[in-house]
């Protein structure tokens, strides 16, 4: 495994100076509430052109997918778009889905030349998933990213919008 430090912060995305923040965006790719629209809002309309370029050529992004666009005015070189599953009932393949947004972000990240990512609780606010299962699939994901085929990642922090989510956060990388 790379030397790759793992953290946990709570706060506000947009303020967080990575080289990459990742987005908790739907398929369409033209923007949404919650950490989405708090993106787009700080990062300016930059943001929101590139992805409207992406989605005429590719049609959007599939969910557990990834795509990069640049991050405007956000103080990152980069957002990562990925789109979590929507919670129902943990049955429908959401665990996989929701793994595969953070691995294929931090493979994303990886090509980009990215040091440094910072990832949301992704579909764990308007999409539904249980905050205590999003929160192990989201570390058992990217460790297991790290120490199968992480070679240039040097950073990845957790930023926890509410106390909750950084506490369970907290809990399980301490274990
Ligand atoms: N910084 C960090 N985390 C945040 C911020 C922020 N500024 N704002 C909210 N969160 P959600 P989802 C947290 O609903 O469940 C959008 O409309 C929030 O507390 O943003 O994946 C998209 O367009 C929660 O823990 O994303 C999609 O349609 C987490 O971010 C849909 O919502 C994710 O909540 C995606 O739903």
């Amino acid at each position: 495994m790379a030397e790759t430090t793992v953290k946990v912060q709570q706060g506000d995305i947009t303020k967080v100076q990575t080289d990459a923040v990742v987005n908790a965006a739907n398929s369409s790719l033209l923007g949404g509430g919650g950490v989405d629209g708090a993106i787009h809002r700080a990062g300016g309309p930059a943001i929101l052109e590139e992805c409207r370029q992406i989605r005429a050529r590719q049609g959007g992004c599939p969910t557990g997918e990834a795509v990069i666009t640049t991050a405007g005015n956000l103080p990152a070189k980069y957002v990562i778009h990925t789109v979590g599953p929507v919670w129902s009932g943990g049955s429908k393949g959401e665990p996989e889905l929701l793994a595969n947004c953070y691995r294929n972000s931090l493979q994303l990240a990886e090509e980009n030349g990215v040091a440094s990512i910072a990832f949301p609780n992704i579909s764990t606010g308007v999409y539904g998933y249980p905050k205590d299962k999003a929160a192990k699939v989201a570390v058992a994901a990217v460790q297991s990213y790290l120490t199968e085929q992480n070679i240039g990642i040097k950073e990845v922090v957790f930023v926890c919008f509410d106390a909750e989510n950084r506490r369970l956060y907290e809990e399980i990388l301490n274990e």
